[in-house]
């Protein structure tokens, strides 16, 4: 007996392509998949593949070939018709995902934005590998020279800038990707890359999380609506040096429950940033995140942790996690520079899932989850926010 396995083919970017694969065994079924997903790579540039469901069993895997060319037909109709559509008709690449709150992808998504070439980027621009973070890891943190602080505040003040333009956007009817759009180009007006962009073959320029969305939500066609809260992580790269900063705002008027849970993450992110100083411990952030996260009828999310940033965009140190009694080595000291991003969920449940995206986290019971975060450098006797804005975002 065969099961036929339904494949689905992700092309760069957008369309989907789907194959019917035939296996013996459930063992055989990541072989099979990966069969037809080398055999699609030359043909169609492919980047990823999913095994999303199988429809039948057979005895006969003779004719399979004549089957699968028939059957391609079916399966693109089937996916334009209705398995694969959202409640309000746009396209959602896995239908068969279990998801566990409301929000849905909404493909296809948007042409990759184009830099300019006189912008200098990062060495992953081109194939989506950070080697020199690679190459670095396992080293201790840096201890930036006066120059190099320079440089870092001046990159993190136009990340600061860019926020402010996206925030500026959010309201009901807006698009994750036309906040993309928005975040893009003002980046390049500003003559810096999207750290985002192709990082770990990340599709876009920033990272756009909508209520249960934890982090990390690739910006599409969903629209804003109102009482949505909606994250947005920008990351940029200035003459050498990154900052990485993000708020969470409310979409029109939201319910109390966001607003609490909008208070306390940012609440919990500037207490965390008051006992930054040299000779305070990596650990010790949690300790006081931890708590006011639960005061606030929050859990503080562990799978995600604050890092080390300067001339590159994750580096030592790379675990600073914003949960209490962790086990983060390492101590602070001037001239180190650092982001702190603690990602709260309303409830009890700290966990996350990712969707088949392999980007996209999201809360475990389909609760809201909010997140702050800012690029400090420890000073020589506390720390300044180098990211720092002028407004409440409530
Ligand atoms: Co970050």
């Amino acid at each position: 007996m065969y099961t036929l396995l339904l494949i689905r083919i992700e092309r760069p970017l957008q369309c989907l392509c789907f194959h019917l694969v035939a296996a013996p065994r459930r063992a055989d079924w990541g072989y099979a998949a990966r069969f037809i997903a080398d055999k699609s790579v030359s043909r169609l540039d492919v980047r990823r593949f999913f095994v999303s469901t199988f429809l039948a069993t057979t005895s006969d895997a003779s004719n399979i070939a004549q089957r699968t060319g028939k059957t391609h037909k079916i399966i693109h109709d089937l996916a334009k018709s209705g398995s694969a559509t959202n409640q309000d008709g746009t396209y959602n690449p896995f239908a068969d995902y279990a998801f566990t709150g409301t929000v849905r992808p909404v493909y296809p998504l948007s042409p990759t934005r184009k830099v300019p070439d006189h912008i200098p980027r990062p060495d992953y621009a081109e194939d989506g590998k950070p080697r020199s973070e690679m190459q670095r890891a396992g080293q201790p943190p840096r201890i930036l020279s006066p120059e190099e602080q320079e440089k870092m505040r001046t990159v993190c003040r136009l990340a600061r800038e860019v926020l402010d333009i996206a925030a500026a956007s959010v309201r009901p009817g807006i698009s994750t990707d036309e906040i993309d759009e928005i975040v893009h180009n003002a980046i390049i007006e500003r003559n810096a890359y999207p750290s985002p962009l192709n990082y770990r073959n990340f599709p876009k320029s920033v990272c756009t999380s909508v209520n249960e969305v934890i982090c990390h939500g690739i910006p599409d066609q969903r629209r804003l609506r109102e009482g949505d809260i909606v994250n947005i992580d920008v990351s940029l790269y200035y003459e050498g040096y990154h900052a990485d900063l993000n708020e969470t705002y409310p979409v029109g008027e939201i319910d109390e429950d966001s607003k609490s849970l909008i208070r306390t993450t940012r609440g919990a992110l500037d207490a965390a940033i008051a006992m930054c100083k040299p000779g305070a411990l990596f650990r010790d952030i949690g300790k006081v995140i931890e708590p006011l996260a639960r005061a606030g009828g929050c859990a503080v999310v562990r799978t995600y942790t604050g890092h080390g940033i300067n001339d590159l965009f994750h580096c030592s140190p790379t675990n600073i996690p914003h949960y209490a009694k962790n086990k983060a080595v390492g101590t602070m000291k001037a001239g180190m520079t650092f982001s702190i991003e603690p990602m709260l969920n309303l409830g009890t449940n700290w966990g996350d899932v990712h969707w088949p995206d392999n980007w996209t986290a999201t809360t475990t019971d389909g609760n809201r989850s909010a997140q702050f975060e800012d690029t400090i450098l420890i000073t020589e006797n506390g720390a300044e926010i180098l990211t720092k804005g002028t407004r409440a975002v409530l």
